[in-house]
């Protein structure tokens, strides 16, 4: 697959096909990678790869999944690229403070949902599906780690369909955060916060909303409106019958988190070090759970971006 640039944007690489969705008006899902390349173990996170694209596909939206490969930012990878992407050890972690060294070093990473936001708000498209956001850690008090995900989104016009945060993550503190960060948050068919992992955190959203056409309606209010440029989560639930076992999932959360504090991980490597620890932990239940939640919130996304298109309206 040959790849474009946006014309004069020297910096963004679309692929034919998205970039030709983008020009028709057609919906356009935009999707992570650092959840293929960091999130999911090998070699399950290359079949999740290709069958996130086909729920997208068949839901009738283009999938654009978003990466840094040898200092190019590439907008809709095509087979080898999502090979490299999810087998490839070398990929770094890349958060939207990442991408312009990436770039000048020529290096080749997997994008955040930081990352992923800004860049996908920067190449027109309008709606992103990922797992869970990463938010204020448990910890937050000693070690001011809260995730760089809730910045971006605090100041990226872009519409998110994801299970919640992270359950890892202190859940009421993130939605604090994301209140005084005044992005506007709502549940989908839902009146409580989805636990990722879990159906519910058991914690209230303030808006519910039943389908993508409500959502749509929604975006465009918001653009209407044209205040300052931030997102619009829409916090997709686990089906109740396909979550972790909540017992299951403290017990072993419980265990995580002291095996972080022992092996003093930090930084960029703890979120990962959880999400893997969870994997073993449960014996992969936790792994079934998560993928359950990431393709609901795919499925989702490519129906908000087909409800929001407006084809045949080329870019300007
Ligand atoms: N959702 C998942 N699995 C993941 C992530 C999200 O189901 O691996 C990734 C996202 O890329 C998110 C990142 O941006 O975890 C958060 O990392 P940190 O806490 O270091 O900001
Ligand atoms: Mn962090």
């Amino acid at each position: 697959m040959l790849t474009s640039t946006i014309p004069g944007d020297r910096m963004l690489h679309l692929s034919d096909e998205v970039g030709e969705a983008l020009d028709r008006g057609s919906p356009v899902v935009a999707l992570e990678s650092t959840i293929i390349s960091h999130g999911l173990p090998q070699p399950r996170n290359l079949e999740v790869a290709r069958e996130l694209e086909q729920i997208v596909r068949k839901e009738g939206a283009i999938p654009a999944t978003i990466a840094v490969l040898d200092g190019n930012v590439h907008i809709g990878l095509n087979k080898h690229q999502l090979i490299r992407i999810a087998t490839h050890n070398d990929m770094r972690k890349l958060g939207f403070r990442d991408l312009s060294v990436a770039l000048a070093t020529g290096r080749s990473g997997a994008t955040t949902v930081s990352a992923t936001a800004f860049l996908a708000a920067r190449a027109g498209i309008e709606v992103f599906a990922t797992g869970g956001l990463g938010g204020v850690h448990r910890d937050w008090a000693s070690s001011l780690d809260e995730s760089a995900d809730l910045d971006t989104l605090s100041r990226t016009r872009i519409t998110v369909v994801c299970a919640g945060v992270k359950s890892i993550l202190d859940v009421p503190a993130t939605l604090q955060r994301l209140e005084s960060l005044n992005v506007t948050v709502v549940g989908y068919r839902t009146t409580t916060f989805p636990g990722f992992y879990l159906h519910s955190s058991g914690e209230p959203v303030d808006w519910s909303l039943d389908s993508p056409e409500e959502i749509a309606v929604v975006m465009r209010a918001r653009d209407e409106l044209d205040g300052p440029a931030s997102a619009l989560v829409v916090a997709n639930p686990v089906p109740e019958d396909e979550q972790l076992r909540p017992d299951l999932h403290d017990l072993v959360l419980a265990d995580a988190l002291a095996a972080m504090r022992e092996e003093g991980v930090v930084g960029q490597a703890i979120t990962p070090f959880l999400l893997d620890y969870l994997v073993r932990g449960t014996k992969g239940a936790s792994l079934e759970a998560n993928l359950a939640a990431v393709r609901g919130n795919v499925r989702l996304g490519a129906q908000i971006a087909r409800a929001f298109a407006r084809p045949h309206i080329a870019r300007a």
